[in-house]
């Protein structure tokens, strides 16, 4: 079938949005038409050519909801009309990692993934010459409609808006989970959040699910300020206006009785490898744990100096916030249409693929939070 798409031909260009060929689900696969999708900084950061991994031309598009149309041979889980999330991180509930019960980072397609291929080694999408476009992340959803391995998808109940429910796919998942499932935070810890964008709200919400006292958000840019708020950010710094980031929180985060000072928890959402360094070191002696979520770019490295961790503090990282996609997603979905989590005044912006450059320009330039692209 044809199918029109936003392409990634090269790095560093903006996507062309063209119709382009795509191939039936295989055994085991899906074929969904995308509703809707968020623009993440990790589809930036592959248009860009920061990623190491990036590969062109692709398809990229990782956040999007929509609903299956046909399904190959074998499929069980899933048919036509269901609403579905695409997953990056898939769960077969049947390989090493899912069932350890220590990770959600299933293995079962990560080689053919990373290789922007379906599992059998083949790509569903051409140019009309027969030049094969890569799938990005296993779910492309930058086309209006994409093939996916079963295990890629996760149903969700059919009364949720797709053009909300996207974000759930990367960002939302991403940012709560990081809070509950990766750091587990309890009731009344001090928390820090880099970078308060798409995720960084998220991670916001999700402290404020967990019942956080103190969340110190760090922005270059002030406007970010005022949605954080309103997610439940308690204080606010920018790094441009004190001496040295570090010391303002361990003195804001000192009481009578600990002159100690420092984050229970903090949580990196820039990407920037030395606000991951200060994030571990904002944290308090003995015990603070810092988390990664910022994905940084190619040859970039983290340091710091051993004696922060010999002295208790964790450095950790997370992916898709360490969700179980098709376990864990139709929840969040819950959480969303019973008014526990918010996502509606995240979304700043839509617009038809057309003008998908458009989303890209609004996060470059610090305009926008979510931009979602309807079909
Ligand atoms: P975004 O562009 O919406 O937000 C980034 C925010 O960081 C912005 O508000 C920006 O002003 C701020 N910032 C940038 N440099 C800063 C600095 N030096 N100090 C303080 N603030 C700074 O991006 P996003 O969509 O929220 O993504 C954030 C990061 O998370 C990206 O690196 C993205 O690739 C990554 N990510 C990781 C996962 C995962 O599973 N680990 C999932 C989604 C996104
Ligand atoms: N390709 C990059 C790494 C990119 C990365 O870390 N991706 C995250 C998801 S970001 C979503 O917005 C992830 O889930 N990684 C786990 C995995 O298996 O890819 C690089 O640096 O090479
Ligand atoms: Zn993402």
């Amino acid at each position: 079938m044809k199918t029109r798409a936003a392409i990634a031909f090269e790095a560093g260009k903006p996507l062309e949005v063209m119709e382009v060929n795509l191939a039936g689900p295989k055994e085991g696969e899906v074929l969904v038409e995308i509703k809707a999708t968020g623009i993440c900084h990790t589809d930036e950061f592959t248009r860009s050519g920061e990623d190491p991994e990036g590969l062109f031309p692709a398809i990229l598009g990782h956040e999007g909801a929509g609903v299956v149309v046909e399904v190959g041979a074998g499929v069980t889980s899933v048919r036509p009309g269901d609403h579905v999330i695409p997953l990056y991180t898939p769960e077969c509930r049947e390989c090493a990692s899912c069932l350890s019960g220590k990770t959600n980072l299933c293995t079962r397609i990560r080689a053919t993934q990373g290789q922007g291929l379906m599992p059998d080694g083949t790509s569903r999408f051409s140019l009309d010459d027969g030049t094969p476009i890569h799938h990005y992340m296993g779910c492309s959803t930058f086309s209006n409609f994409t093939v996916l391995p079963e295990i890629a998808v996760a149903k969700v109940r059919q009364d949720a808006p797709f053009d909300k429910i996207c974000y759930i796919g990367c960002g939302v998942t991403t940012g709560i989970g990081a809070v509950i499932n990766t750091a587990k935070v309890e009731i009344g810890a001090k928390a820090v959040v880099f970078g308060l964008g798409g995720i960084g709200l998220n991670v916001i919400q999700g402290l404020r699910l967990a019942g956080a006292d103190m969340i110190i958000g760090v922005d270059l840019n002030d406007d970010k300020k005022e949605m954080a708020e309103r997610f439940g950010m308690t204080h606010f710094i920018n790094p441009k206006n004190v001496e040295n980031v570090v010391q303002e929180i361990v003195e804001m985060t000192k009481t009578p009785f600990d002159q100690i000072g420092g984050a229970d928890y903090s949580f990196d959402a820039t990407g920037n490898v030395k606000v991951m360094r200060d994030a571990l070191e904002c944290t308090h002696r003995g015990w603070g744990v810092s988390v990664i979520i910022g994905v940084a770019p190619a040859g970039a490295e983290i340091s710091t100096r051993p004696f922060q961790l010999v002295t208790g503090r964790v450095w950790k990282g997370t992916a898709f916030g360490g969700a179980r996609g098709r376990t864990d997603v139709p929840r969040i979905v819950d959480w969303y249409m019973d008014g526990k989590i918010q996502i509606d005044p995240m979304i700043t912006h839509t617009m038809p693929l057309a003008d998908i450059n458009k989303g890209f320009e609004l996060m470059n330039k610090g305009e926008s939070i979510r931009s979602v692209v309807l079909y």
